[in-house]
């Protein structure tokens, strides 16, 4: 406890050891949340979780072998491929998520990287309509180079997801078509384009808790932390190198979220895909933790998702309200 002893503060660390990470992920579980309560009111209201809704803009035939993702064209998944939407069908869902009390549009794209072109000018237009309905907008599209990331900043994208996914020693187990540095060269793109930074993980995928905690030491380490911090459950996907894993225990998930929210104390802490699969118990102990996001609708990207009436109701019985937009 030395490390959380002698900064009463909770001051943003950009120095944790992989040693005093794993110090607080193993503490005894009580004495985890408590500390993670702590942090977690310093910087945020306990009450309120901010829903957030996905739009697949481009479904399928991926040329990355990820090897969770449905979308790969590696697999035989059975996901229908779609081209890139229209504006208008876009609009229409952005509409809706924000009648259903969302106030963050995250648009994806099944791009390894973005390619300048008619294509790329049509995400801007959805970016730019997005934000004019008063909602937070967030694209992944793969990598970016720094015009790339300048452009979608003027056109007014609050936020880019761009994942990890784990630790950089597990990282070429999972996928073998790019590299944690070109990750990492994107994230800095973007962070210098003025845009927030979105980037988190995926547990279950066979991973060690020490890649776990190595994600969240170089999370921890970016200066500044990203604004917001992913924590998806493998969604376990036929065809897929992944789809037969077993599914991860649920008080591991709620260890790392607590881990997450001390050593990200201002990141939003999103608990992300693989809700489906989880108990009320298990969600309302990772608002306990120190989640306060969740996506909203019944479809991830292209799996499925709790529906509003379940999520509504999950939300009443433990006395959390959406957030509302500023
Ligand atoms: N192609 C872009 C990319 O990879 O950055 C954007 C879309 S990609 C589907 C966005 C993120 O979804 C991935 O980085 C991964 O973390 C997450 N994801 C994909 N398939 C998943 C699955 N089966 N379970 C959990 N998360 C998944
Ligand atoms: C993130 O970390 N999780 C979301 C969002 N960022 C883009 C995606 C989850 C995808 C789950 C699998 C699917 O629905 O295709
Ligand atoms: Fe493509 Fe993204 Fe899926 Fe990887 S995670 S296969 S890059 S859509």
């Amino acid at each position: 406890m030395s490390h959380l002893e002698s900064n009463p503060e909770n001051p943003v660390r950009h120095d944790w050891s992989d040693e005093q990470i794993q110090a607080i992920h193993d503490l005894p579980f009580p004495e985890l949340l408590f500390q993670a309560q702590l942090v977690h009111r310093r910087y945020h209201d306990p009450q309120k979780v901010q829903l957030c809704t996905l739009l697949s803009i481009k479904t399928g035939g991926c040329p990355e072998d990820c090897s969770y993702c449905p979308q790969s064209a590696y697999y035989d998944s059975g996901v229908p491929s779609q081209d890139l939407l229209d504006i208008e069908q876009v609009l229409a869902a952005a509409r809706q998520a924000r009648d259903h009390g969302s106030t963050r549009f995250c648009m994806g794209a099944a791009w390894r990287e973005v390619r300048q072109g008619a294509e790329f000018e049509r995400v801007l237009e959805m970016v730019r309509q997005v934000r004019e309905l008063g909602m937070e907008v967030c694209c992944t599209l793969g990598m970016l180079n720094s015009d790339q990331a300048k452009r979608l900043a003027e056109a007014g994208l609050t936020a880019y997801n761009h994942n990890l996914d784990t630790g950089p020693d597990y990282y070429d187990q999972i996928i073998t078509t790019r590299t944690y540095e070109d990750r990492l060269r994107t994230l800095e793109v973007v962070r210098e384009a003025g845009v927030s930074v979105c980037c988190g993980g995926i547990l279950g995928m066979g991973e060690t808790v020490r890649d776990r905690i190595a994600l969240l030491r170089v999370l921890s380490h970016m200066n500044p932390q990203p604004e917001s911090v992913p924590i998806n459950a493998l969604v376990r996907v036929k065809g897929t190198p992944l789809g037969d894993r077993s599914p991860v225990d649920p008080i591991e998930i709620v260890r790392i979220i607590a881990t997450a929210r001390i050593v990200l104390p201002k990141s939003r802490v999103r608990l992300s895909a693989g809700r489906t699969e989880m108990s009320v118990e298990t969600q309302a102990l990772c608002f306990v933790a120190g989640a306060n996001s969740i996506f909203s609708g019944e479809k991830l990207l292209t799996t499925p998702n709790p529906d509003l009436y379940h999520d509504r109701a999950l939300l009443d019985k433990l006395g959390l309200s959406p957030l509302e937009g500023s």
